[in-house]
This record gives structure tokens, sequence and C-alpha cells, in this order.
């Protein structure tokens, strides 16, 4: 990794971490919201850290941005003379300051030129805020740390027709009408939070309101605010909304604690939702739903949204972080808690399912680049670059292993000793382990490398059956690649969930009370465990559950893994069963396929065969269980990706799969075939799932191109209706339909922003030749506009990151397409552009030409003057 020196200069460290030298009591802030300018008025009520008395002559140093232009500063009423203050590279420096007073300041700021969308912006007619992580300093200057919490009194001035909805965190204390067609309103919020929970939104909204009574018969007012003619889109989320609240009573304990709990849907946000104090606020994406415009996935996904920003409330909000280090501590923990919530709601196995599969086609990608970072990272360059897959899932996932280890119980009194000891504070990692390991008993401290140390871990099993002395043993030995930074690991804790089966798919007995699954834990580098009185050699079912996030080898027959697919009791084991069968065939010459020697191919298509033929099984499993391993998987190698003849492999086995299952794909899709009204309920999401991933297979036979036709034109729901657009789109035998259908859709949609996120998403991900003129295209269409993230995401993220025929055309057009977007969000949206420029960055995966175009691209963004610390830190780590 060569990192410049003025970057590594600007580095983060947590060894650095100190505890705040001024702590702010109360901060009291004015907002008046102008056309051509706000002025933000702010008074801090500041005292000194006494813990930190020794440095009483340290001068106090605010946060700030180029953004504020300062104009006044007072402390306690007094105007502050020139020498007894400094503004420098942003920062608000007081060089003297007293033990307690109050500072304030006035600045004007410009929202409306805010197209990076941090801090105070405007998404088409309002007002909105991002504050996490460091957004606040683009609005005052203020101690934005996490560990500083203060209690908010929030007036908010403005236009009363243009903005007749104000809003900010806690509760509304007094409103104004001040005569000269504007109004005031004040908010105040009992809770200390720090600035990045800080939350401010005006304009013309409409709301949509219900009550929830807490399990301690307080009331509290629930209001989703969104633009008028979204009113009738809110429903899902709101008892979205209601069951989370009751869920994390029934199954944490945590009850809600403000009067009013508000979100806000807004059209320009840089990701999906976020969790400021009483005012949520969404990206539009994340809350409005509507069957006709709205997938399954995103119906469940809202869901989930819902979910883990009211979770946060308590892990996140009342007990926060105390660093950005520690930033897993909300993250992994809430993700846990909202799979948990999600997998009740819903089917706990598809959920499982769907969760590994996107951790191992995100986090494990993660892991092997050069950004790969441990959940507690030790530095970063640029905070937002950090809200990742590894802070996230991976955190999720350790979160997941403390709750096997400890069980359901003793998770639940570690959770509560958590929050209790903890509420008010922020906090760290560390923090969290220790509530867990005092309620159990257990030493975690070898637990604690998951949070210390990047990369996945192998562990690889062999097995000896002894058929004399009925033995079976197995032997685990684990490693974990280096990564920067990171060489020569430790062995960690690896919980393995594990059981036998005999050859018809029975299970043994384990130990001497006759389980029929245990959890092996191995912790040392290689380690063996023995079953007695096996009658005959067992097929190991291992790993169920995906109970670590690891990658596990065991040499597995084709017969074991047909067993296992069609018999095991755990649903992601099946599953995993038919996906290695799938690595399998997709690794055999596509010039053999339908030949006598392709034994591999045949293997999985004798386990759909059953599969098919199955009944009594989930259908949503069976959809799941048909769908090979993305391209992107295929790409997870250290060097020598082909992305030619891996499409091509791709392409041919479903071609080859598809001519052999015909007959059954055909009658397995007119059975599932739901007469139903919709509802986005995972019964009949399952039979969507199903006919879906039959569809797919049949569209590379004849009668494809017809069945997808008619399932565009009759069906009543967005699911239904977007999948077969995008068969359509991708298949080369489909003409004339393909245009029908995408001229179509848009007349239909072209009123309904988020309908025609698809449209662009599935264009753009298009697999036939020339799709990036068509992208080229798309860029100019009316409704682009390279200032909304959903679009940016929905054109150039959706051809880049999921289009890889196209994006690695061997020519390096989609290379030079990318870094040209780049450089445009470089100057308008670094956050974005930062997410954007992943796909560039293996380039050392690629065979040439790819490698080396990809890397002179790089190497082009990384001359470019002006280049953000967002993107800077991802692509200098890359070269
Ligand atoms: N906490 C926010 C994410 C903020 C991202 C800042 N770049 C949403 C969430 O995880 O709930
Ligand atoms: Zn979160």
């Amino acid at each position: 990794m060569v990192v410049e020196k003025d970057a590594l200069l600007e580095m983060v460290h947590l060894k650095d971490y100190r505890e705040s030298k001024f702590f702010i009591d109360k901060t009291e802030l004015c907002f008046d919201l102008g056309d051509a300018f706000t002025v933000v008025t702010s008074k801090l009520h500041i005292r000194r850290n006494p813990k930190t008395a020794a440095c009483m002559t340290s001068p106090l140093v605010l946060d700030g941005s180029l953004d504020l232009d300062l104009v006044s500063i007072s402390i306690n009423a007094i105007p502050l003379s020139e020498t007894a203050y400094m503004v420098e590279e942003g920062r608000l420096v007081i060089l003297k300051p007293s033990e307690q007073f109050v500072l304030q300041t006035v600045v004007n700021i410009k929202p409306q030129d805010n197209t990076a969308l941090i801090g105070l912006y405007r998404s088409r007619e309002m007002f909105c805020s991002q504050c996490e992580a460091e957004g606040f300093r683009h609005i005052t200057y203020y101690l934005d740390r996490p560990d500083v919490m203060s209690k908010f009194f929030t007036k908010i001035i403005a236009d009363k027709k243009k903005y007749p909805v104000m809003l900010s965190n806690g509760n509304p204390t007094s409103y104004v009408e001040l005569g000269d067609g504007t109004h005031s309103i004040t908010w105040h919020d009992p809770f200390p939070k720090p600035s990045y929970l800080f939350a401010l939104v005006a304009g013309k909204l409409s709301c949509v309101e219900d009550r929830f009574v807490t399990l301690s018969g307080r009331g509290v007012l629930l209001q989703i605010y969104v633009e008028e003619k979204d009113l009738g889109k809110c429903d899902h989320a709101m008892s979205s909304l209601k069951k989370s609240m009751e869920w994390d009573e029934t199954n944490y304990g945590r009850e809600y604690d403000l009067d009013i709990f508000m979100i806000v849907a807004v059209d320009d946000f840089n990701m999906g939702a976020m969790e400021n104090k009483g005012l949520n606020i969404f990206n539009t994406s994340a809350v409005l739903a509507d069957p006709k415009i709205t997938t399954d996935a995103s119906f469940q996904n809202i869901e989930a949204i819902v979910a883990h920003e009211y979770f946060h409330n308590w892990s996140g909000n009342r007990v926060t972080c105390r660093d950005w280090f520690q930033l897993s501590l909300k993250e992994g923990f809430t993700v846990f808690r909202d799979a948990q919530f999600s997998a009740d709601m819903n089917s706990p196995a598809v959920k499982r399912i769907q969760d590994v599969s996107f951790l191992r086609a995100h986090q494990f990608t993660e892991d092997a680049g050069t950004m790969s970072h441990s959940v507690q990272p030790d530095s970063y360059l640029e905070i937002n670059n950090f809200y990742t897959v590894t802070i996230y899932e991976k955190g999720a996932e350790i979160v997941g292993m403390l709750h096997t280890l400890l069980g359901a119980e003793h998770f639940r009194s570690a959770t509560d000793l958590y929050f209790g000891r903890h509420d008010g504070q922020a906090v760290t990692i560390n923090d969290f382990v220790r509530a867990m390991e005092d309620v159990s008993g257990i030493d975690l401290e070898q637990f604690m490398l998951w949070y210390k140390q990047a990369g996945t871990p192998v562990v690889s099993v062999t097995s000896e059956y002894s058929e004399n002395s009925q033995r079976f043993m197995l032997t685990f030995q684990q490693s974990c690649p280096d990564s920067p930074g990171q060489l020569n690991k430790k062995p960690l804790l690896v919980p393995i969930r594990l059981g036998l089966l005999n050859s018809n798919g029975e299970p043994f007995g384990l130990n001497a009370v006759g389980d029929h699954e245990i959890i092996f834990q191995l912790s040392d580098k290689k380690q063996s465990v023995a079953f007695k009185n096996i009658s005959s050699k067992p097929t190991p079912a291992l790993l169920r559950g995906f109970s670590a996030p690891i990658k596990l080898n065991y040499q597995y027959s084709n017969e074991e893994l047909a067993l296992l697919a069609a018999k095991d009791t755990d649903e992601f084991v099946r599953w995993d069963a038919c996906q290695q069968l799938a690595f399998r065939a997709l690794r055999e010459p596509s010039n053999i396929l339908g030949t006598d020697t392709c034994s591999q191919a045949k293997a999985l298509l004798t386990t759909y065969e059953k599969l098919l033929s199955e009944e009594n099984i989930d259908p949503a499993l069976v959809g799941l269980m048909l769908q090979l391993p993305g391209e992107s998987r295929l790409h997870d190698k250290k060097n020598g990706v082909d992305p030619d003849a891996i499409h091509r492999r791709r392409e041919s086995l479903r071609t080859f799969l598809a001519g052999k299952l015909r007959v059954k794909l055909e009658a397995v899709y007119h059975a599932h075939k739901s007469h139903q009204t919709y509802k986005p309920v995972s019964s009949q999401i399952g039979l969507r799932t199903l006919k879906n991933a039959v569809l797919e297979y049949l569209m590379y036979t004849e009668v494809g191109v017809e069945l997808a036709w008619q399932q565009f034109k009759e069906s009543d729901n967005m699911t239904d209706q977007s999948f077969a657009f995008r068969c359509l789109v991708d298949c080369s035998r489909s003409g004339n339909y393909a245009r029908m259908a995408t001229e179509q859709f848009e007349c239909q949609w072209k009123h309904e922003a988020l309908a025609m996120n698809i449209w662009f998403q599935i264009q753009s991900a298009c697999v036939q030749k020339n799709t990036l003129a068509r992208v080229e295209k798309l860029l100019k269409h009316p409704l682009f506009n390279i200032r909304n993230p959903n679009k940016v995401r929905s054109v150039i993220g959706s051809f880049c990151s999921s289009n890889l025929i196209n994006f690695h055309e061997a020519n390096g057009a989609g290379y030079d397409f990318l870094e040209n977007h780049i450089k445009m969000l470089n100057e308008i949206n670094p956050q974005i552009g930062a997410r954007l420029v992943v796909p560039l960055t293996r380039w050392r995966q690629y065979i040439a030409p790819h490698s080396r175009l990809m890397r002179r691209a790089l190497q082009r963004l990384s001359e470019l003057p002006n280049l953000s610390k967002d993107i800077s830190e991802i692509v200098l780590k890359s070269l």
C-alpha cells in the first residue's frame, strides 16, 4: 500500500484518542432559513472537563469547515476581540478560554449550494440535514465528536408559506407567528446527544399519523412526513414502525422515550436513512411503498431499515459511541437486531440465506481487497469511507457469534446489563463485550480478536472414519490471509454448528445424551473432535446457520453435497450445498456441456431435478437454490480473472440446465402463478421468488420471451413486472419485445421517481452488447440528475458494479467512463464518488489488458488536483 505523505499526515488513529478537554452542557441554536443564505446562531454553554484540568491553559478548538462564514462571535455576551480567537483551516480557536462560559457565534451558510448532501442542504423544495459522521461542523462551530453530548434547544425561523412544516429533535415547545410572513418554532430534546444525531427539516410536507402505546402505557405520536403526492405510500413504513416498537419491547425490553417519533422522506440522500434522535430522515426509496411501484425486495428492505433506524434509539442514541473507531458498536449490533426482527417477521431461513449471500458477495470481497479493515479499525483518513459491509455486516456476524456462544438467555441479560450500565454514555466495543463476559462468566479475550483482525478466516476440515471402532473424527485447521498492515494473524474462537447424517439423511446422535447437533468451539490453529458409535461413514453438515463468518473447505463428494441439498435439517446447509455443486459446474469447460464428460454439471442437474419435484418444501428456498452464484462471486479470486470467460461459462451452464429442465420448469412456472391480491407477505413472496427464478431459466429456451412478455403486460405488481422487464432486456432473442417493454415501462411510470430508478437500473445492467452507449444515452434522459444519489446509483453504479461483462469490456471504455464520472462526482458529491470508484480498485485480480487499463484510470484519478479525502483514500490505498 502506498499512501502519499500528505494524506498520511491527516490519518486519524485510534491510539491517539483523548477525552475532550471541554464539554458543552447546553446547545441553543437558531436557524433563520433564507433563500440567499441561512443564518445560524449558536449559543454553547461550555465547561472545562475537570479530568483534563492539567491543561488549564489549552485553547478551545472547535470543529468547523470552509463553508462557514463567521459573522460575529462573543463570550458571555461580550464581543470577542480579534486577538482572542483564530479561524484556521475551517476550525475556530478560542485562545484563552475560562473555566465555564457561554460562546455565541453567528455564521452564514448556503444550503442551496451544498451538493455533497452533508450538513444542512436542500432537497427539491425542502431543507434537510445529514450530520453523521462529521456533518454538524458544516452547520456551525462545535465539538463535533460523539463523546461530547449536549442538551439541544433548536429554534427555526422561515417563510410560513414555503416552509409550513419545521422540525427538529425532541418535542416542540413554542410556536410564534412573526407577522412578516415568517414563523418560528422551538424544539427541545431532553436527552443529551452528540451533534451527529442533530436534525432539521423544513418544507411543504404532509404527514400520516398513528399512535403507539408503550409497554408502560405511555402514548407516542408517530408521524411520517412526505410530499403530498406520496401520502398514499406510507402505510407499509408505518406498520413496520409499529411492529419494530413492539418487537424491541418484547425482545430487548426497550421502550421508546419521547412523546413523538417522526420520519421524513427526502429525495436526495446519500444512503438509506439516518437515526437522528426522534426525527429519522429517510431516503424516499427506504420509506415509500406501493405494490405497483415497489418490489418484494424493497418492501422487505423498507421494513428492515425502518426497524434498524428505530432500534438505534437504544443501540446508538441512548448508548452511543465514544469515537468513530467504535462505529460497529452501534452498527454491527443494530444490524444484528434488525436481522433478528426481519427473521421473526418473515422466513428466518430465507433471511439467513440472503444475509450470507450478501456477506460473501460484498464483505468477503472487501476483505480480500485493498480497503480491507478490521471491524474496529486502527486508523482512517475519511470516516465516511468506513460505513462499510465490514463494520455493518461482519460486525453483525460477530454479535451473532456472541449470541451463539452465550445462548439466547444470557445474551438478553447481557444486553440488559449493557443498556442499563451505559445509558446516556458514549462507550466502546470493549464495554459491550465486557457486559457479555460479566453475565456469562465466559472469558472473551480471544474472541475480541474478531474485532481487531481483518480478513476472512479460512477453516479447512478433514475427516477420518474407522468402521472397526465406529469412530468418526473431524480435524479443523484455521488460518487467515494477511491484510494491509496485518501479518501473521492469531487463531480466533470460531463457533461451528454441526451435525452428522447417515446415507439416508438421518441424523446420528453425537454424544452421550444423543444430541443431533453440537457447537464445536475451534480455538486452536488445529483441533480435532471425535464422535463414537457412528455405525456408517457419515456426511458432516458443517457450519449450520453459517455460525461464523468464515470460508469453510471440506472435500465433499458430489453425492454428499446432493444428500445435504436434499436432506439436511438446516436450510442454509441445503442452499450452500447447491452453491458448491454450482461452483463445480461453473469451473467445468463449457464446450463439454451436454456431452457425457460434464459430470459436475450433471450432478447439479440431478439435484435440481429432485428439487423441482419435491413437495412440502418452501418455494422460496427452491427459488434461492436454483440461483447460480452471481458473476461477481466468480470474480472473487486473487488473480487471473477473465470476465469474458466467466460470463460465457455461466451463460452456457444456464442454457444447458434450462434445456434439460424445460418441461419441469414450465410446469413449475405455471403452478406458481398467484391469483391472490398482491401482498408483500413471505408466503406470496416465496411463490414469486420461485416463479421468477424459473422464468430466468426459461429465457434460455424458446418459450421464455413469450412468457416474460405476458408477465410484463399482465402483472399487477412491480416485482413481477420489473422481473419480466429485466428478463426481456437481458435476453438476446427478445428483439422488439425488449424495446416495447422499455417504452411501455417509461410511459407508465415516468411520474414515479422510484419506479424510474428501476427502469434506469435494469437498462444499465443489461448484459447485451453496446450497453455503454445506452448508458450514455440514459445519462442525457431528462429524469437523470447527477446530483441525485439514487439516480447515480441506478445508472453509473448499476453499470459499473452489476454489469461486469460490459464494464470490463476489453477496450477499457467502461473504466474510462467510470473515471470521468468520478471526476465529476469529486466536485459534486465526493462521498458517492468514493463508493462508486471501488470496482476499479480490484485491478490486481484481472488478466491483461484489464488490469493495466483499470490501474491507468486509477493513476489518472490520483493525479487530479483537489481530489477529495473520500476518493483519495480509496484510490491511493489501491495503487
Ligand atoms: N447511521 C447512518 C449512517 C450514516 C452514514 C454516514 N456516512 C444510518 C444507519 O446506519 O442507520
Ligand atoms: Zn445503522
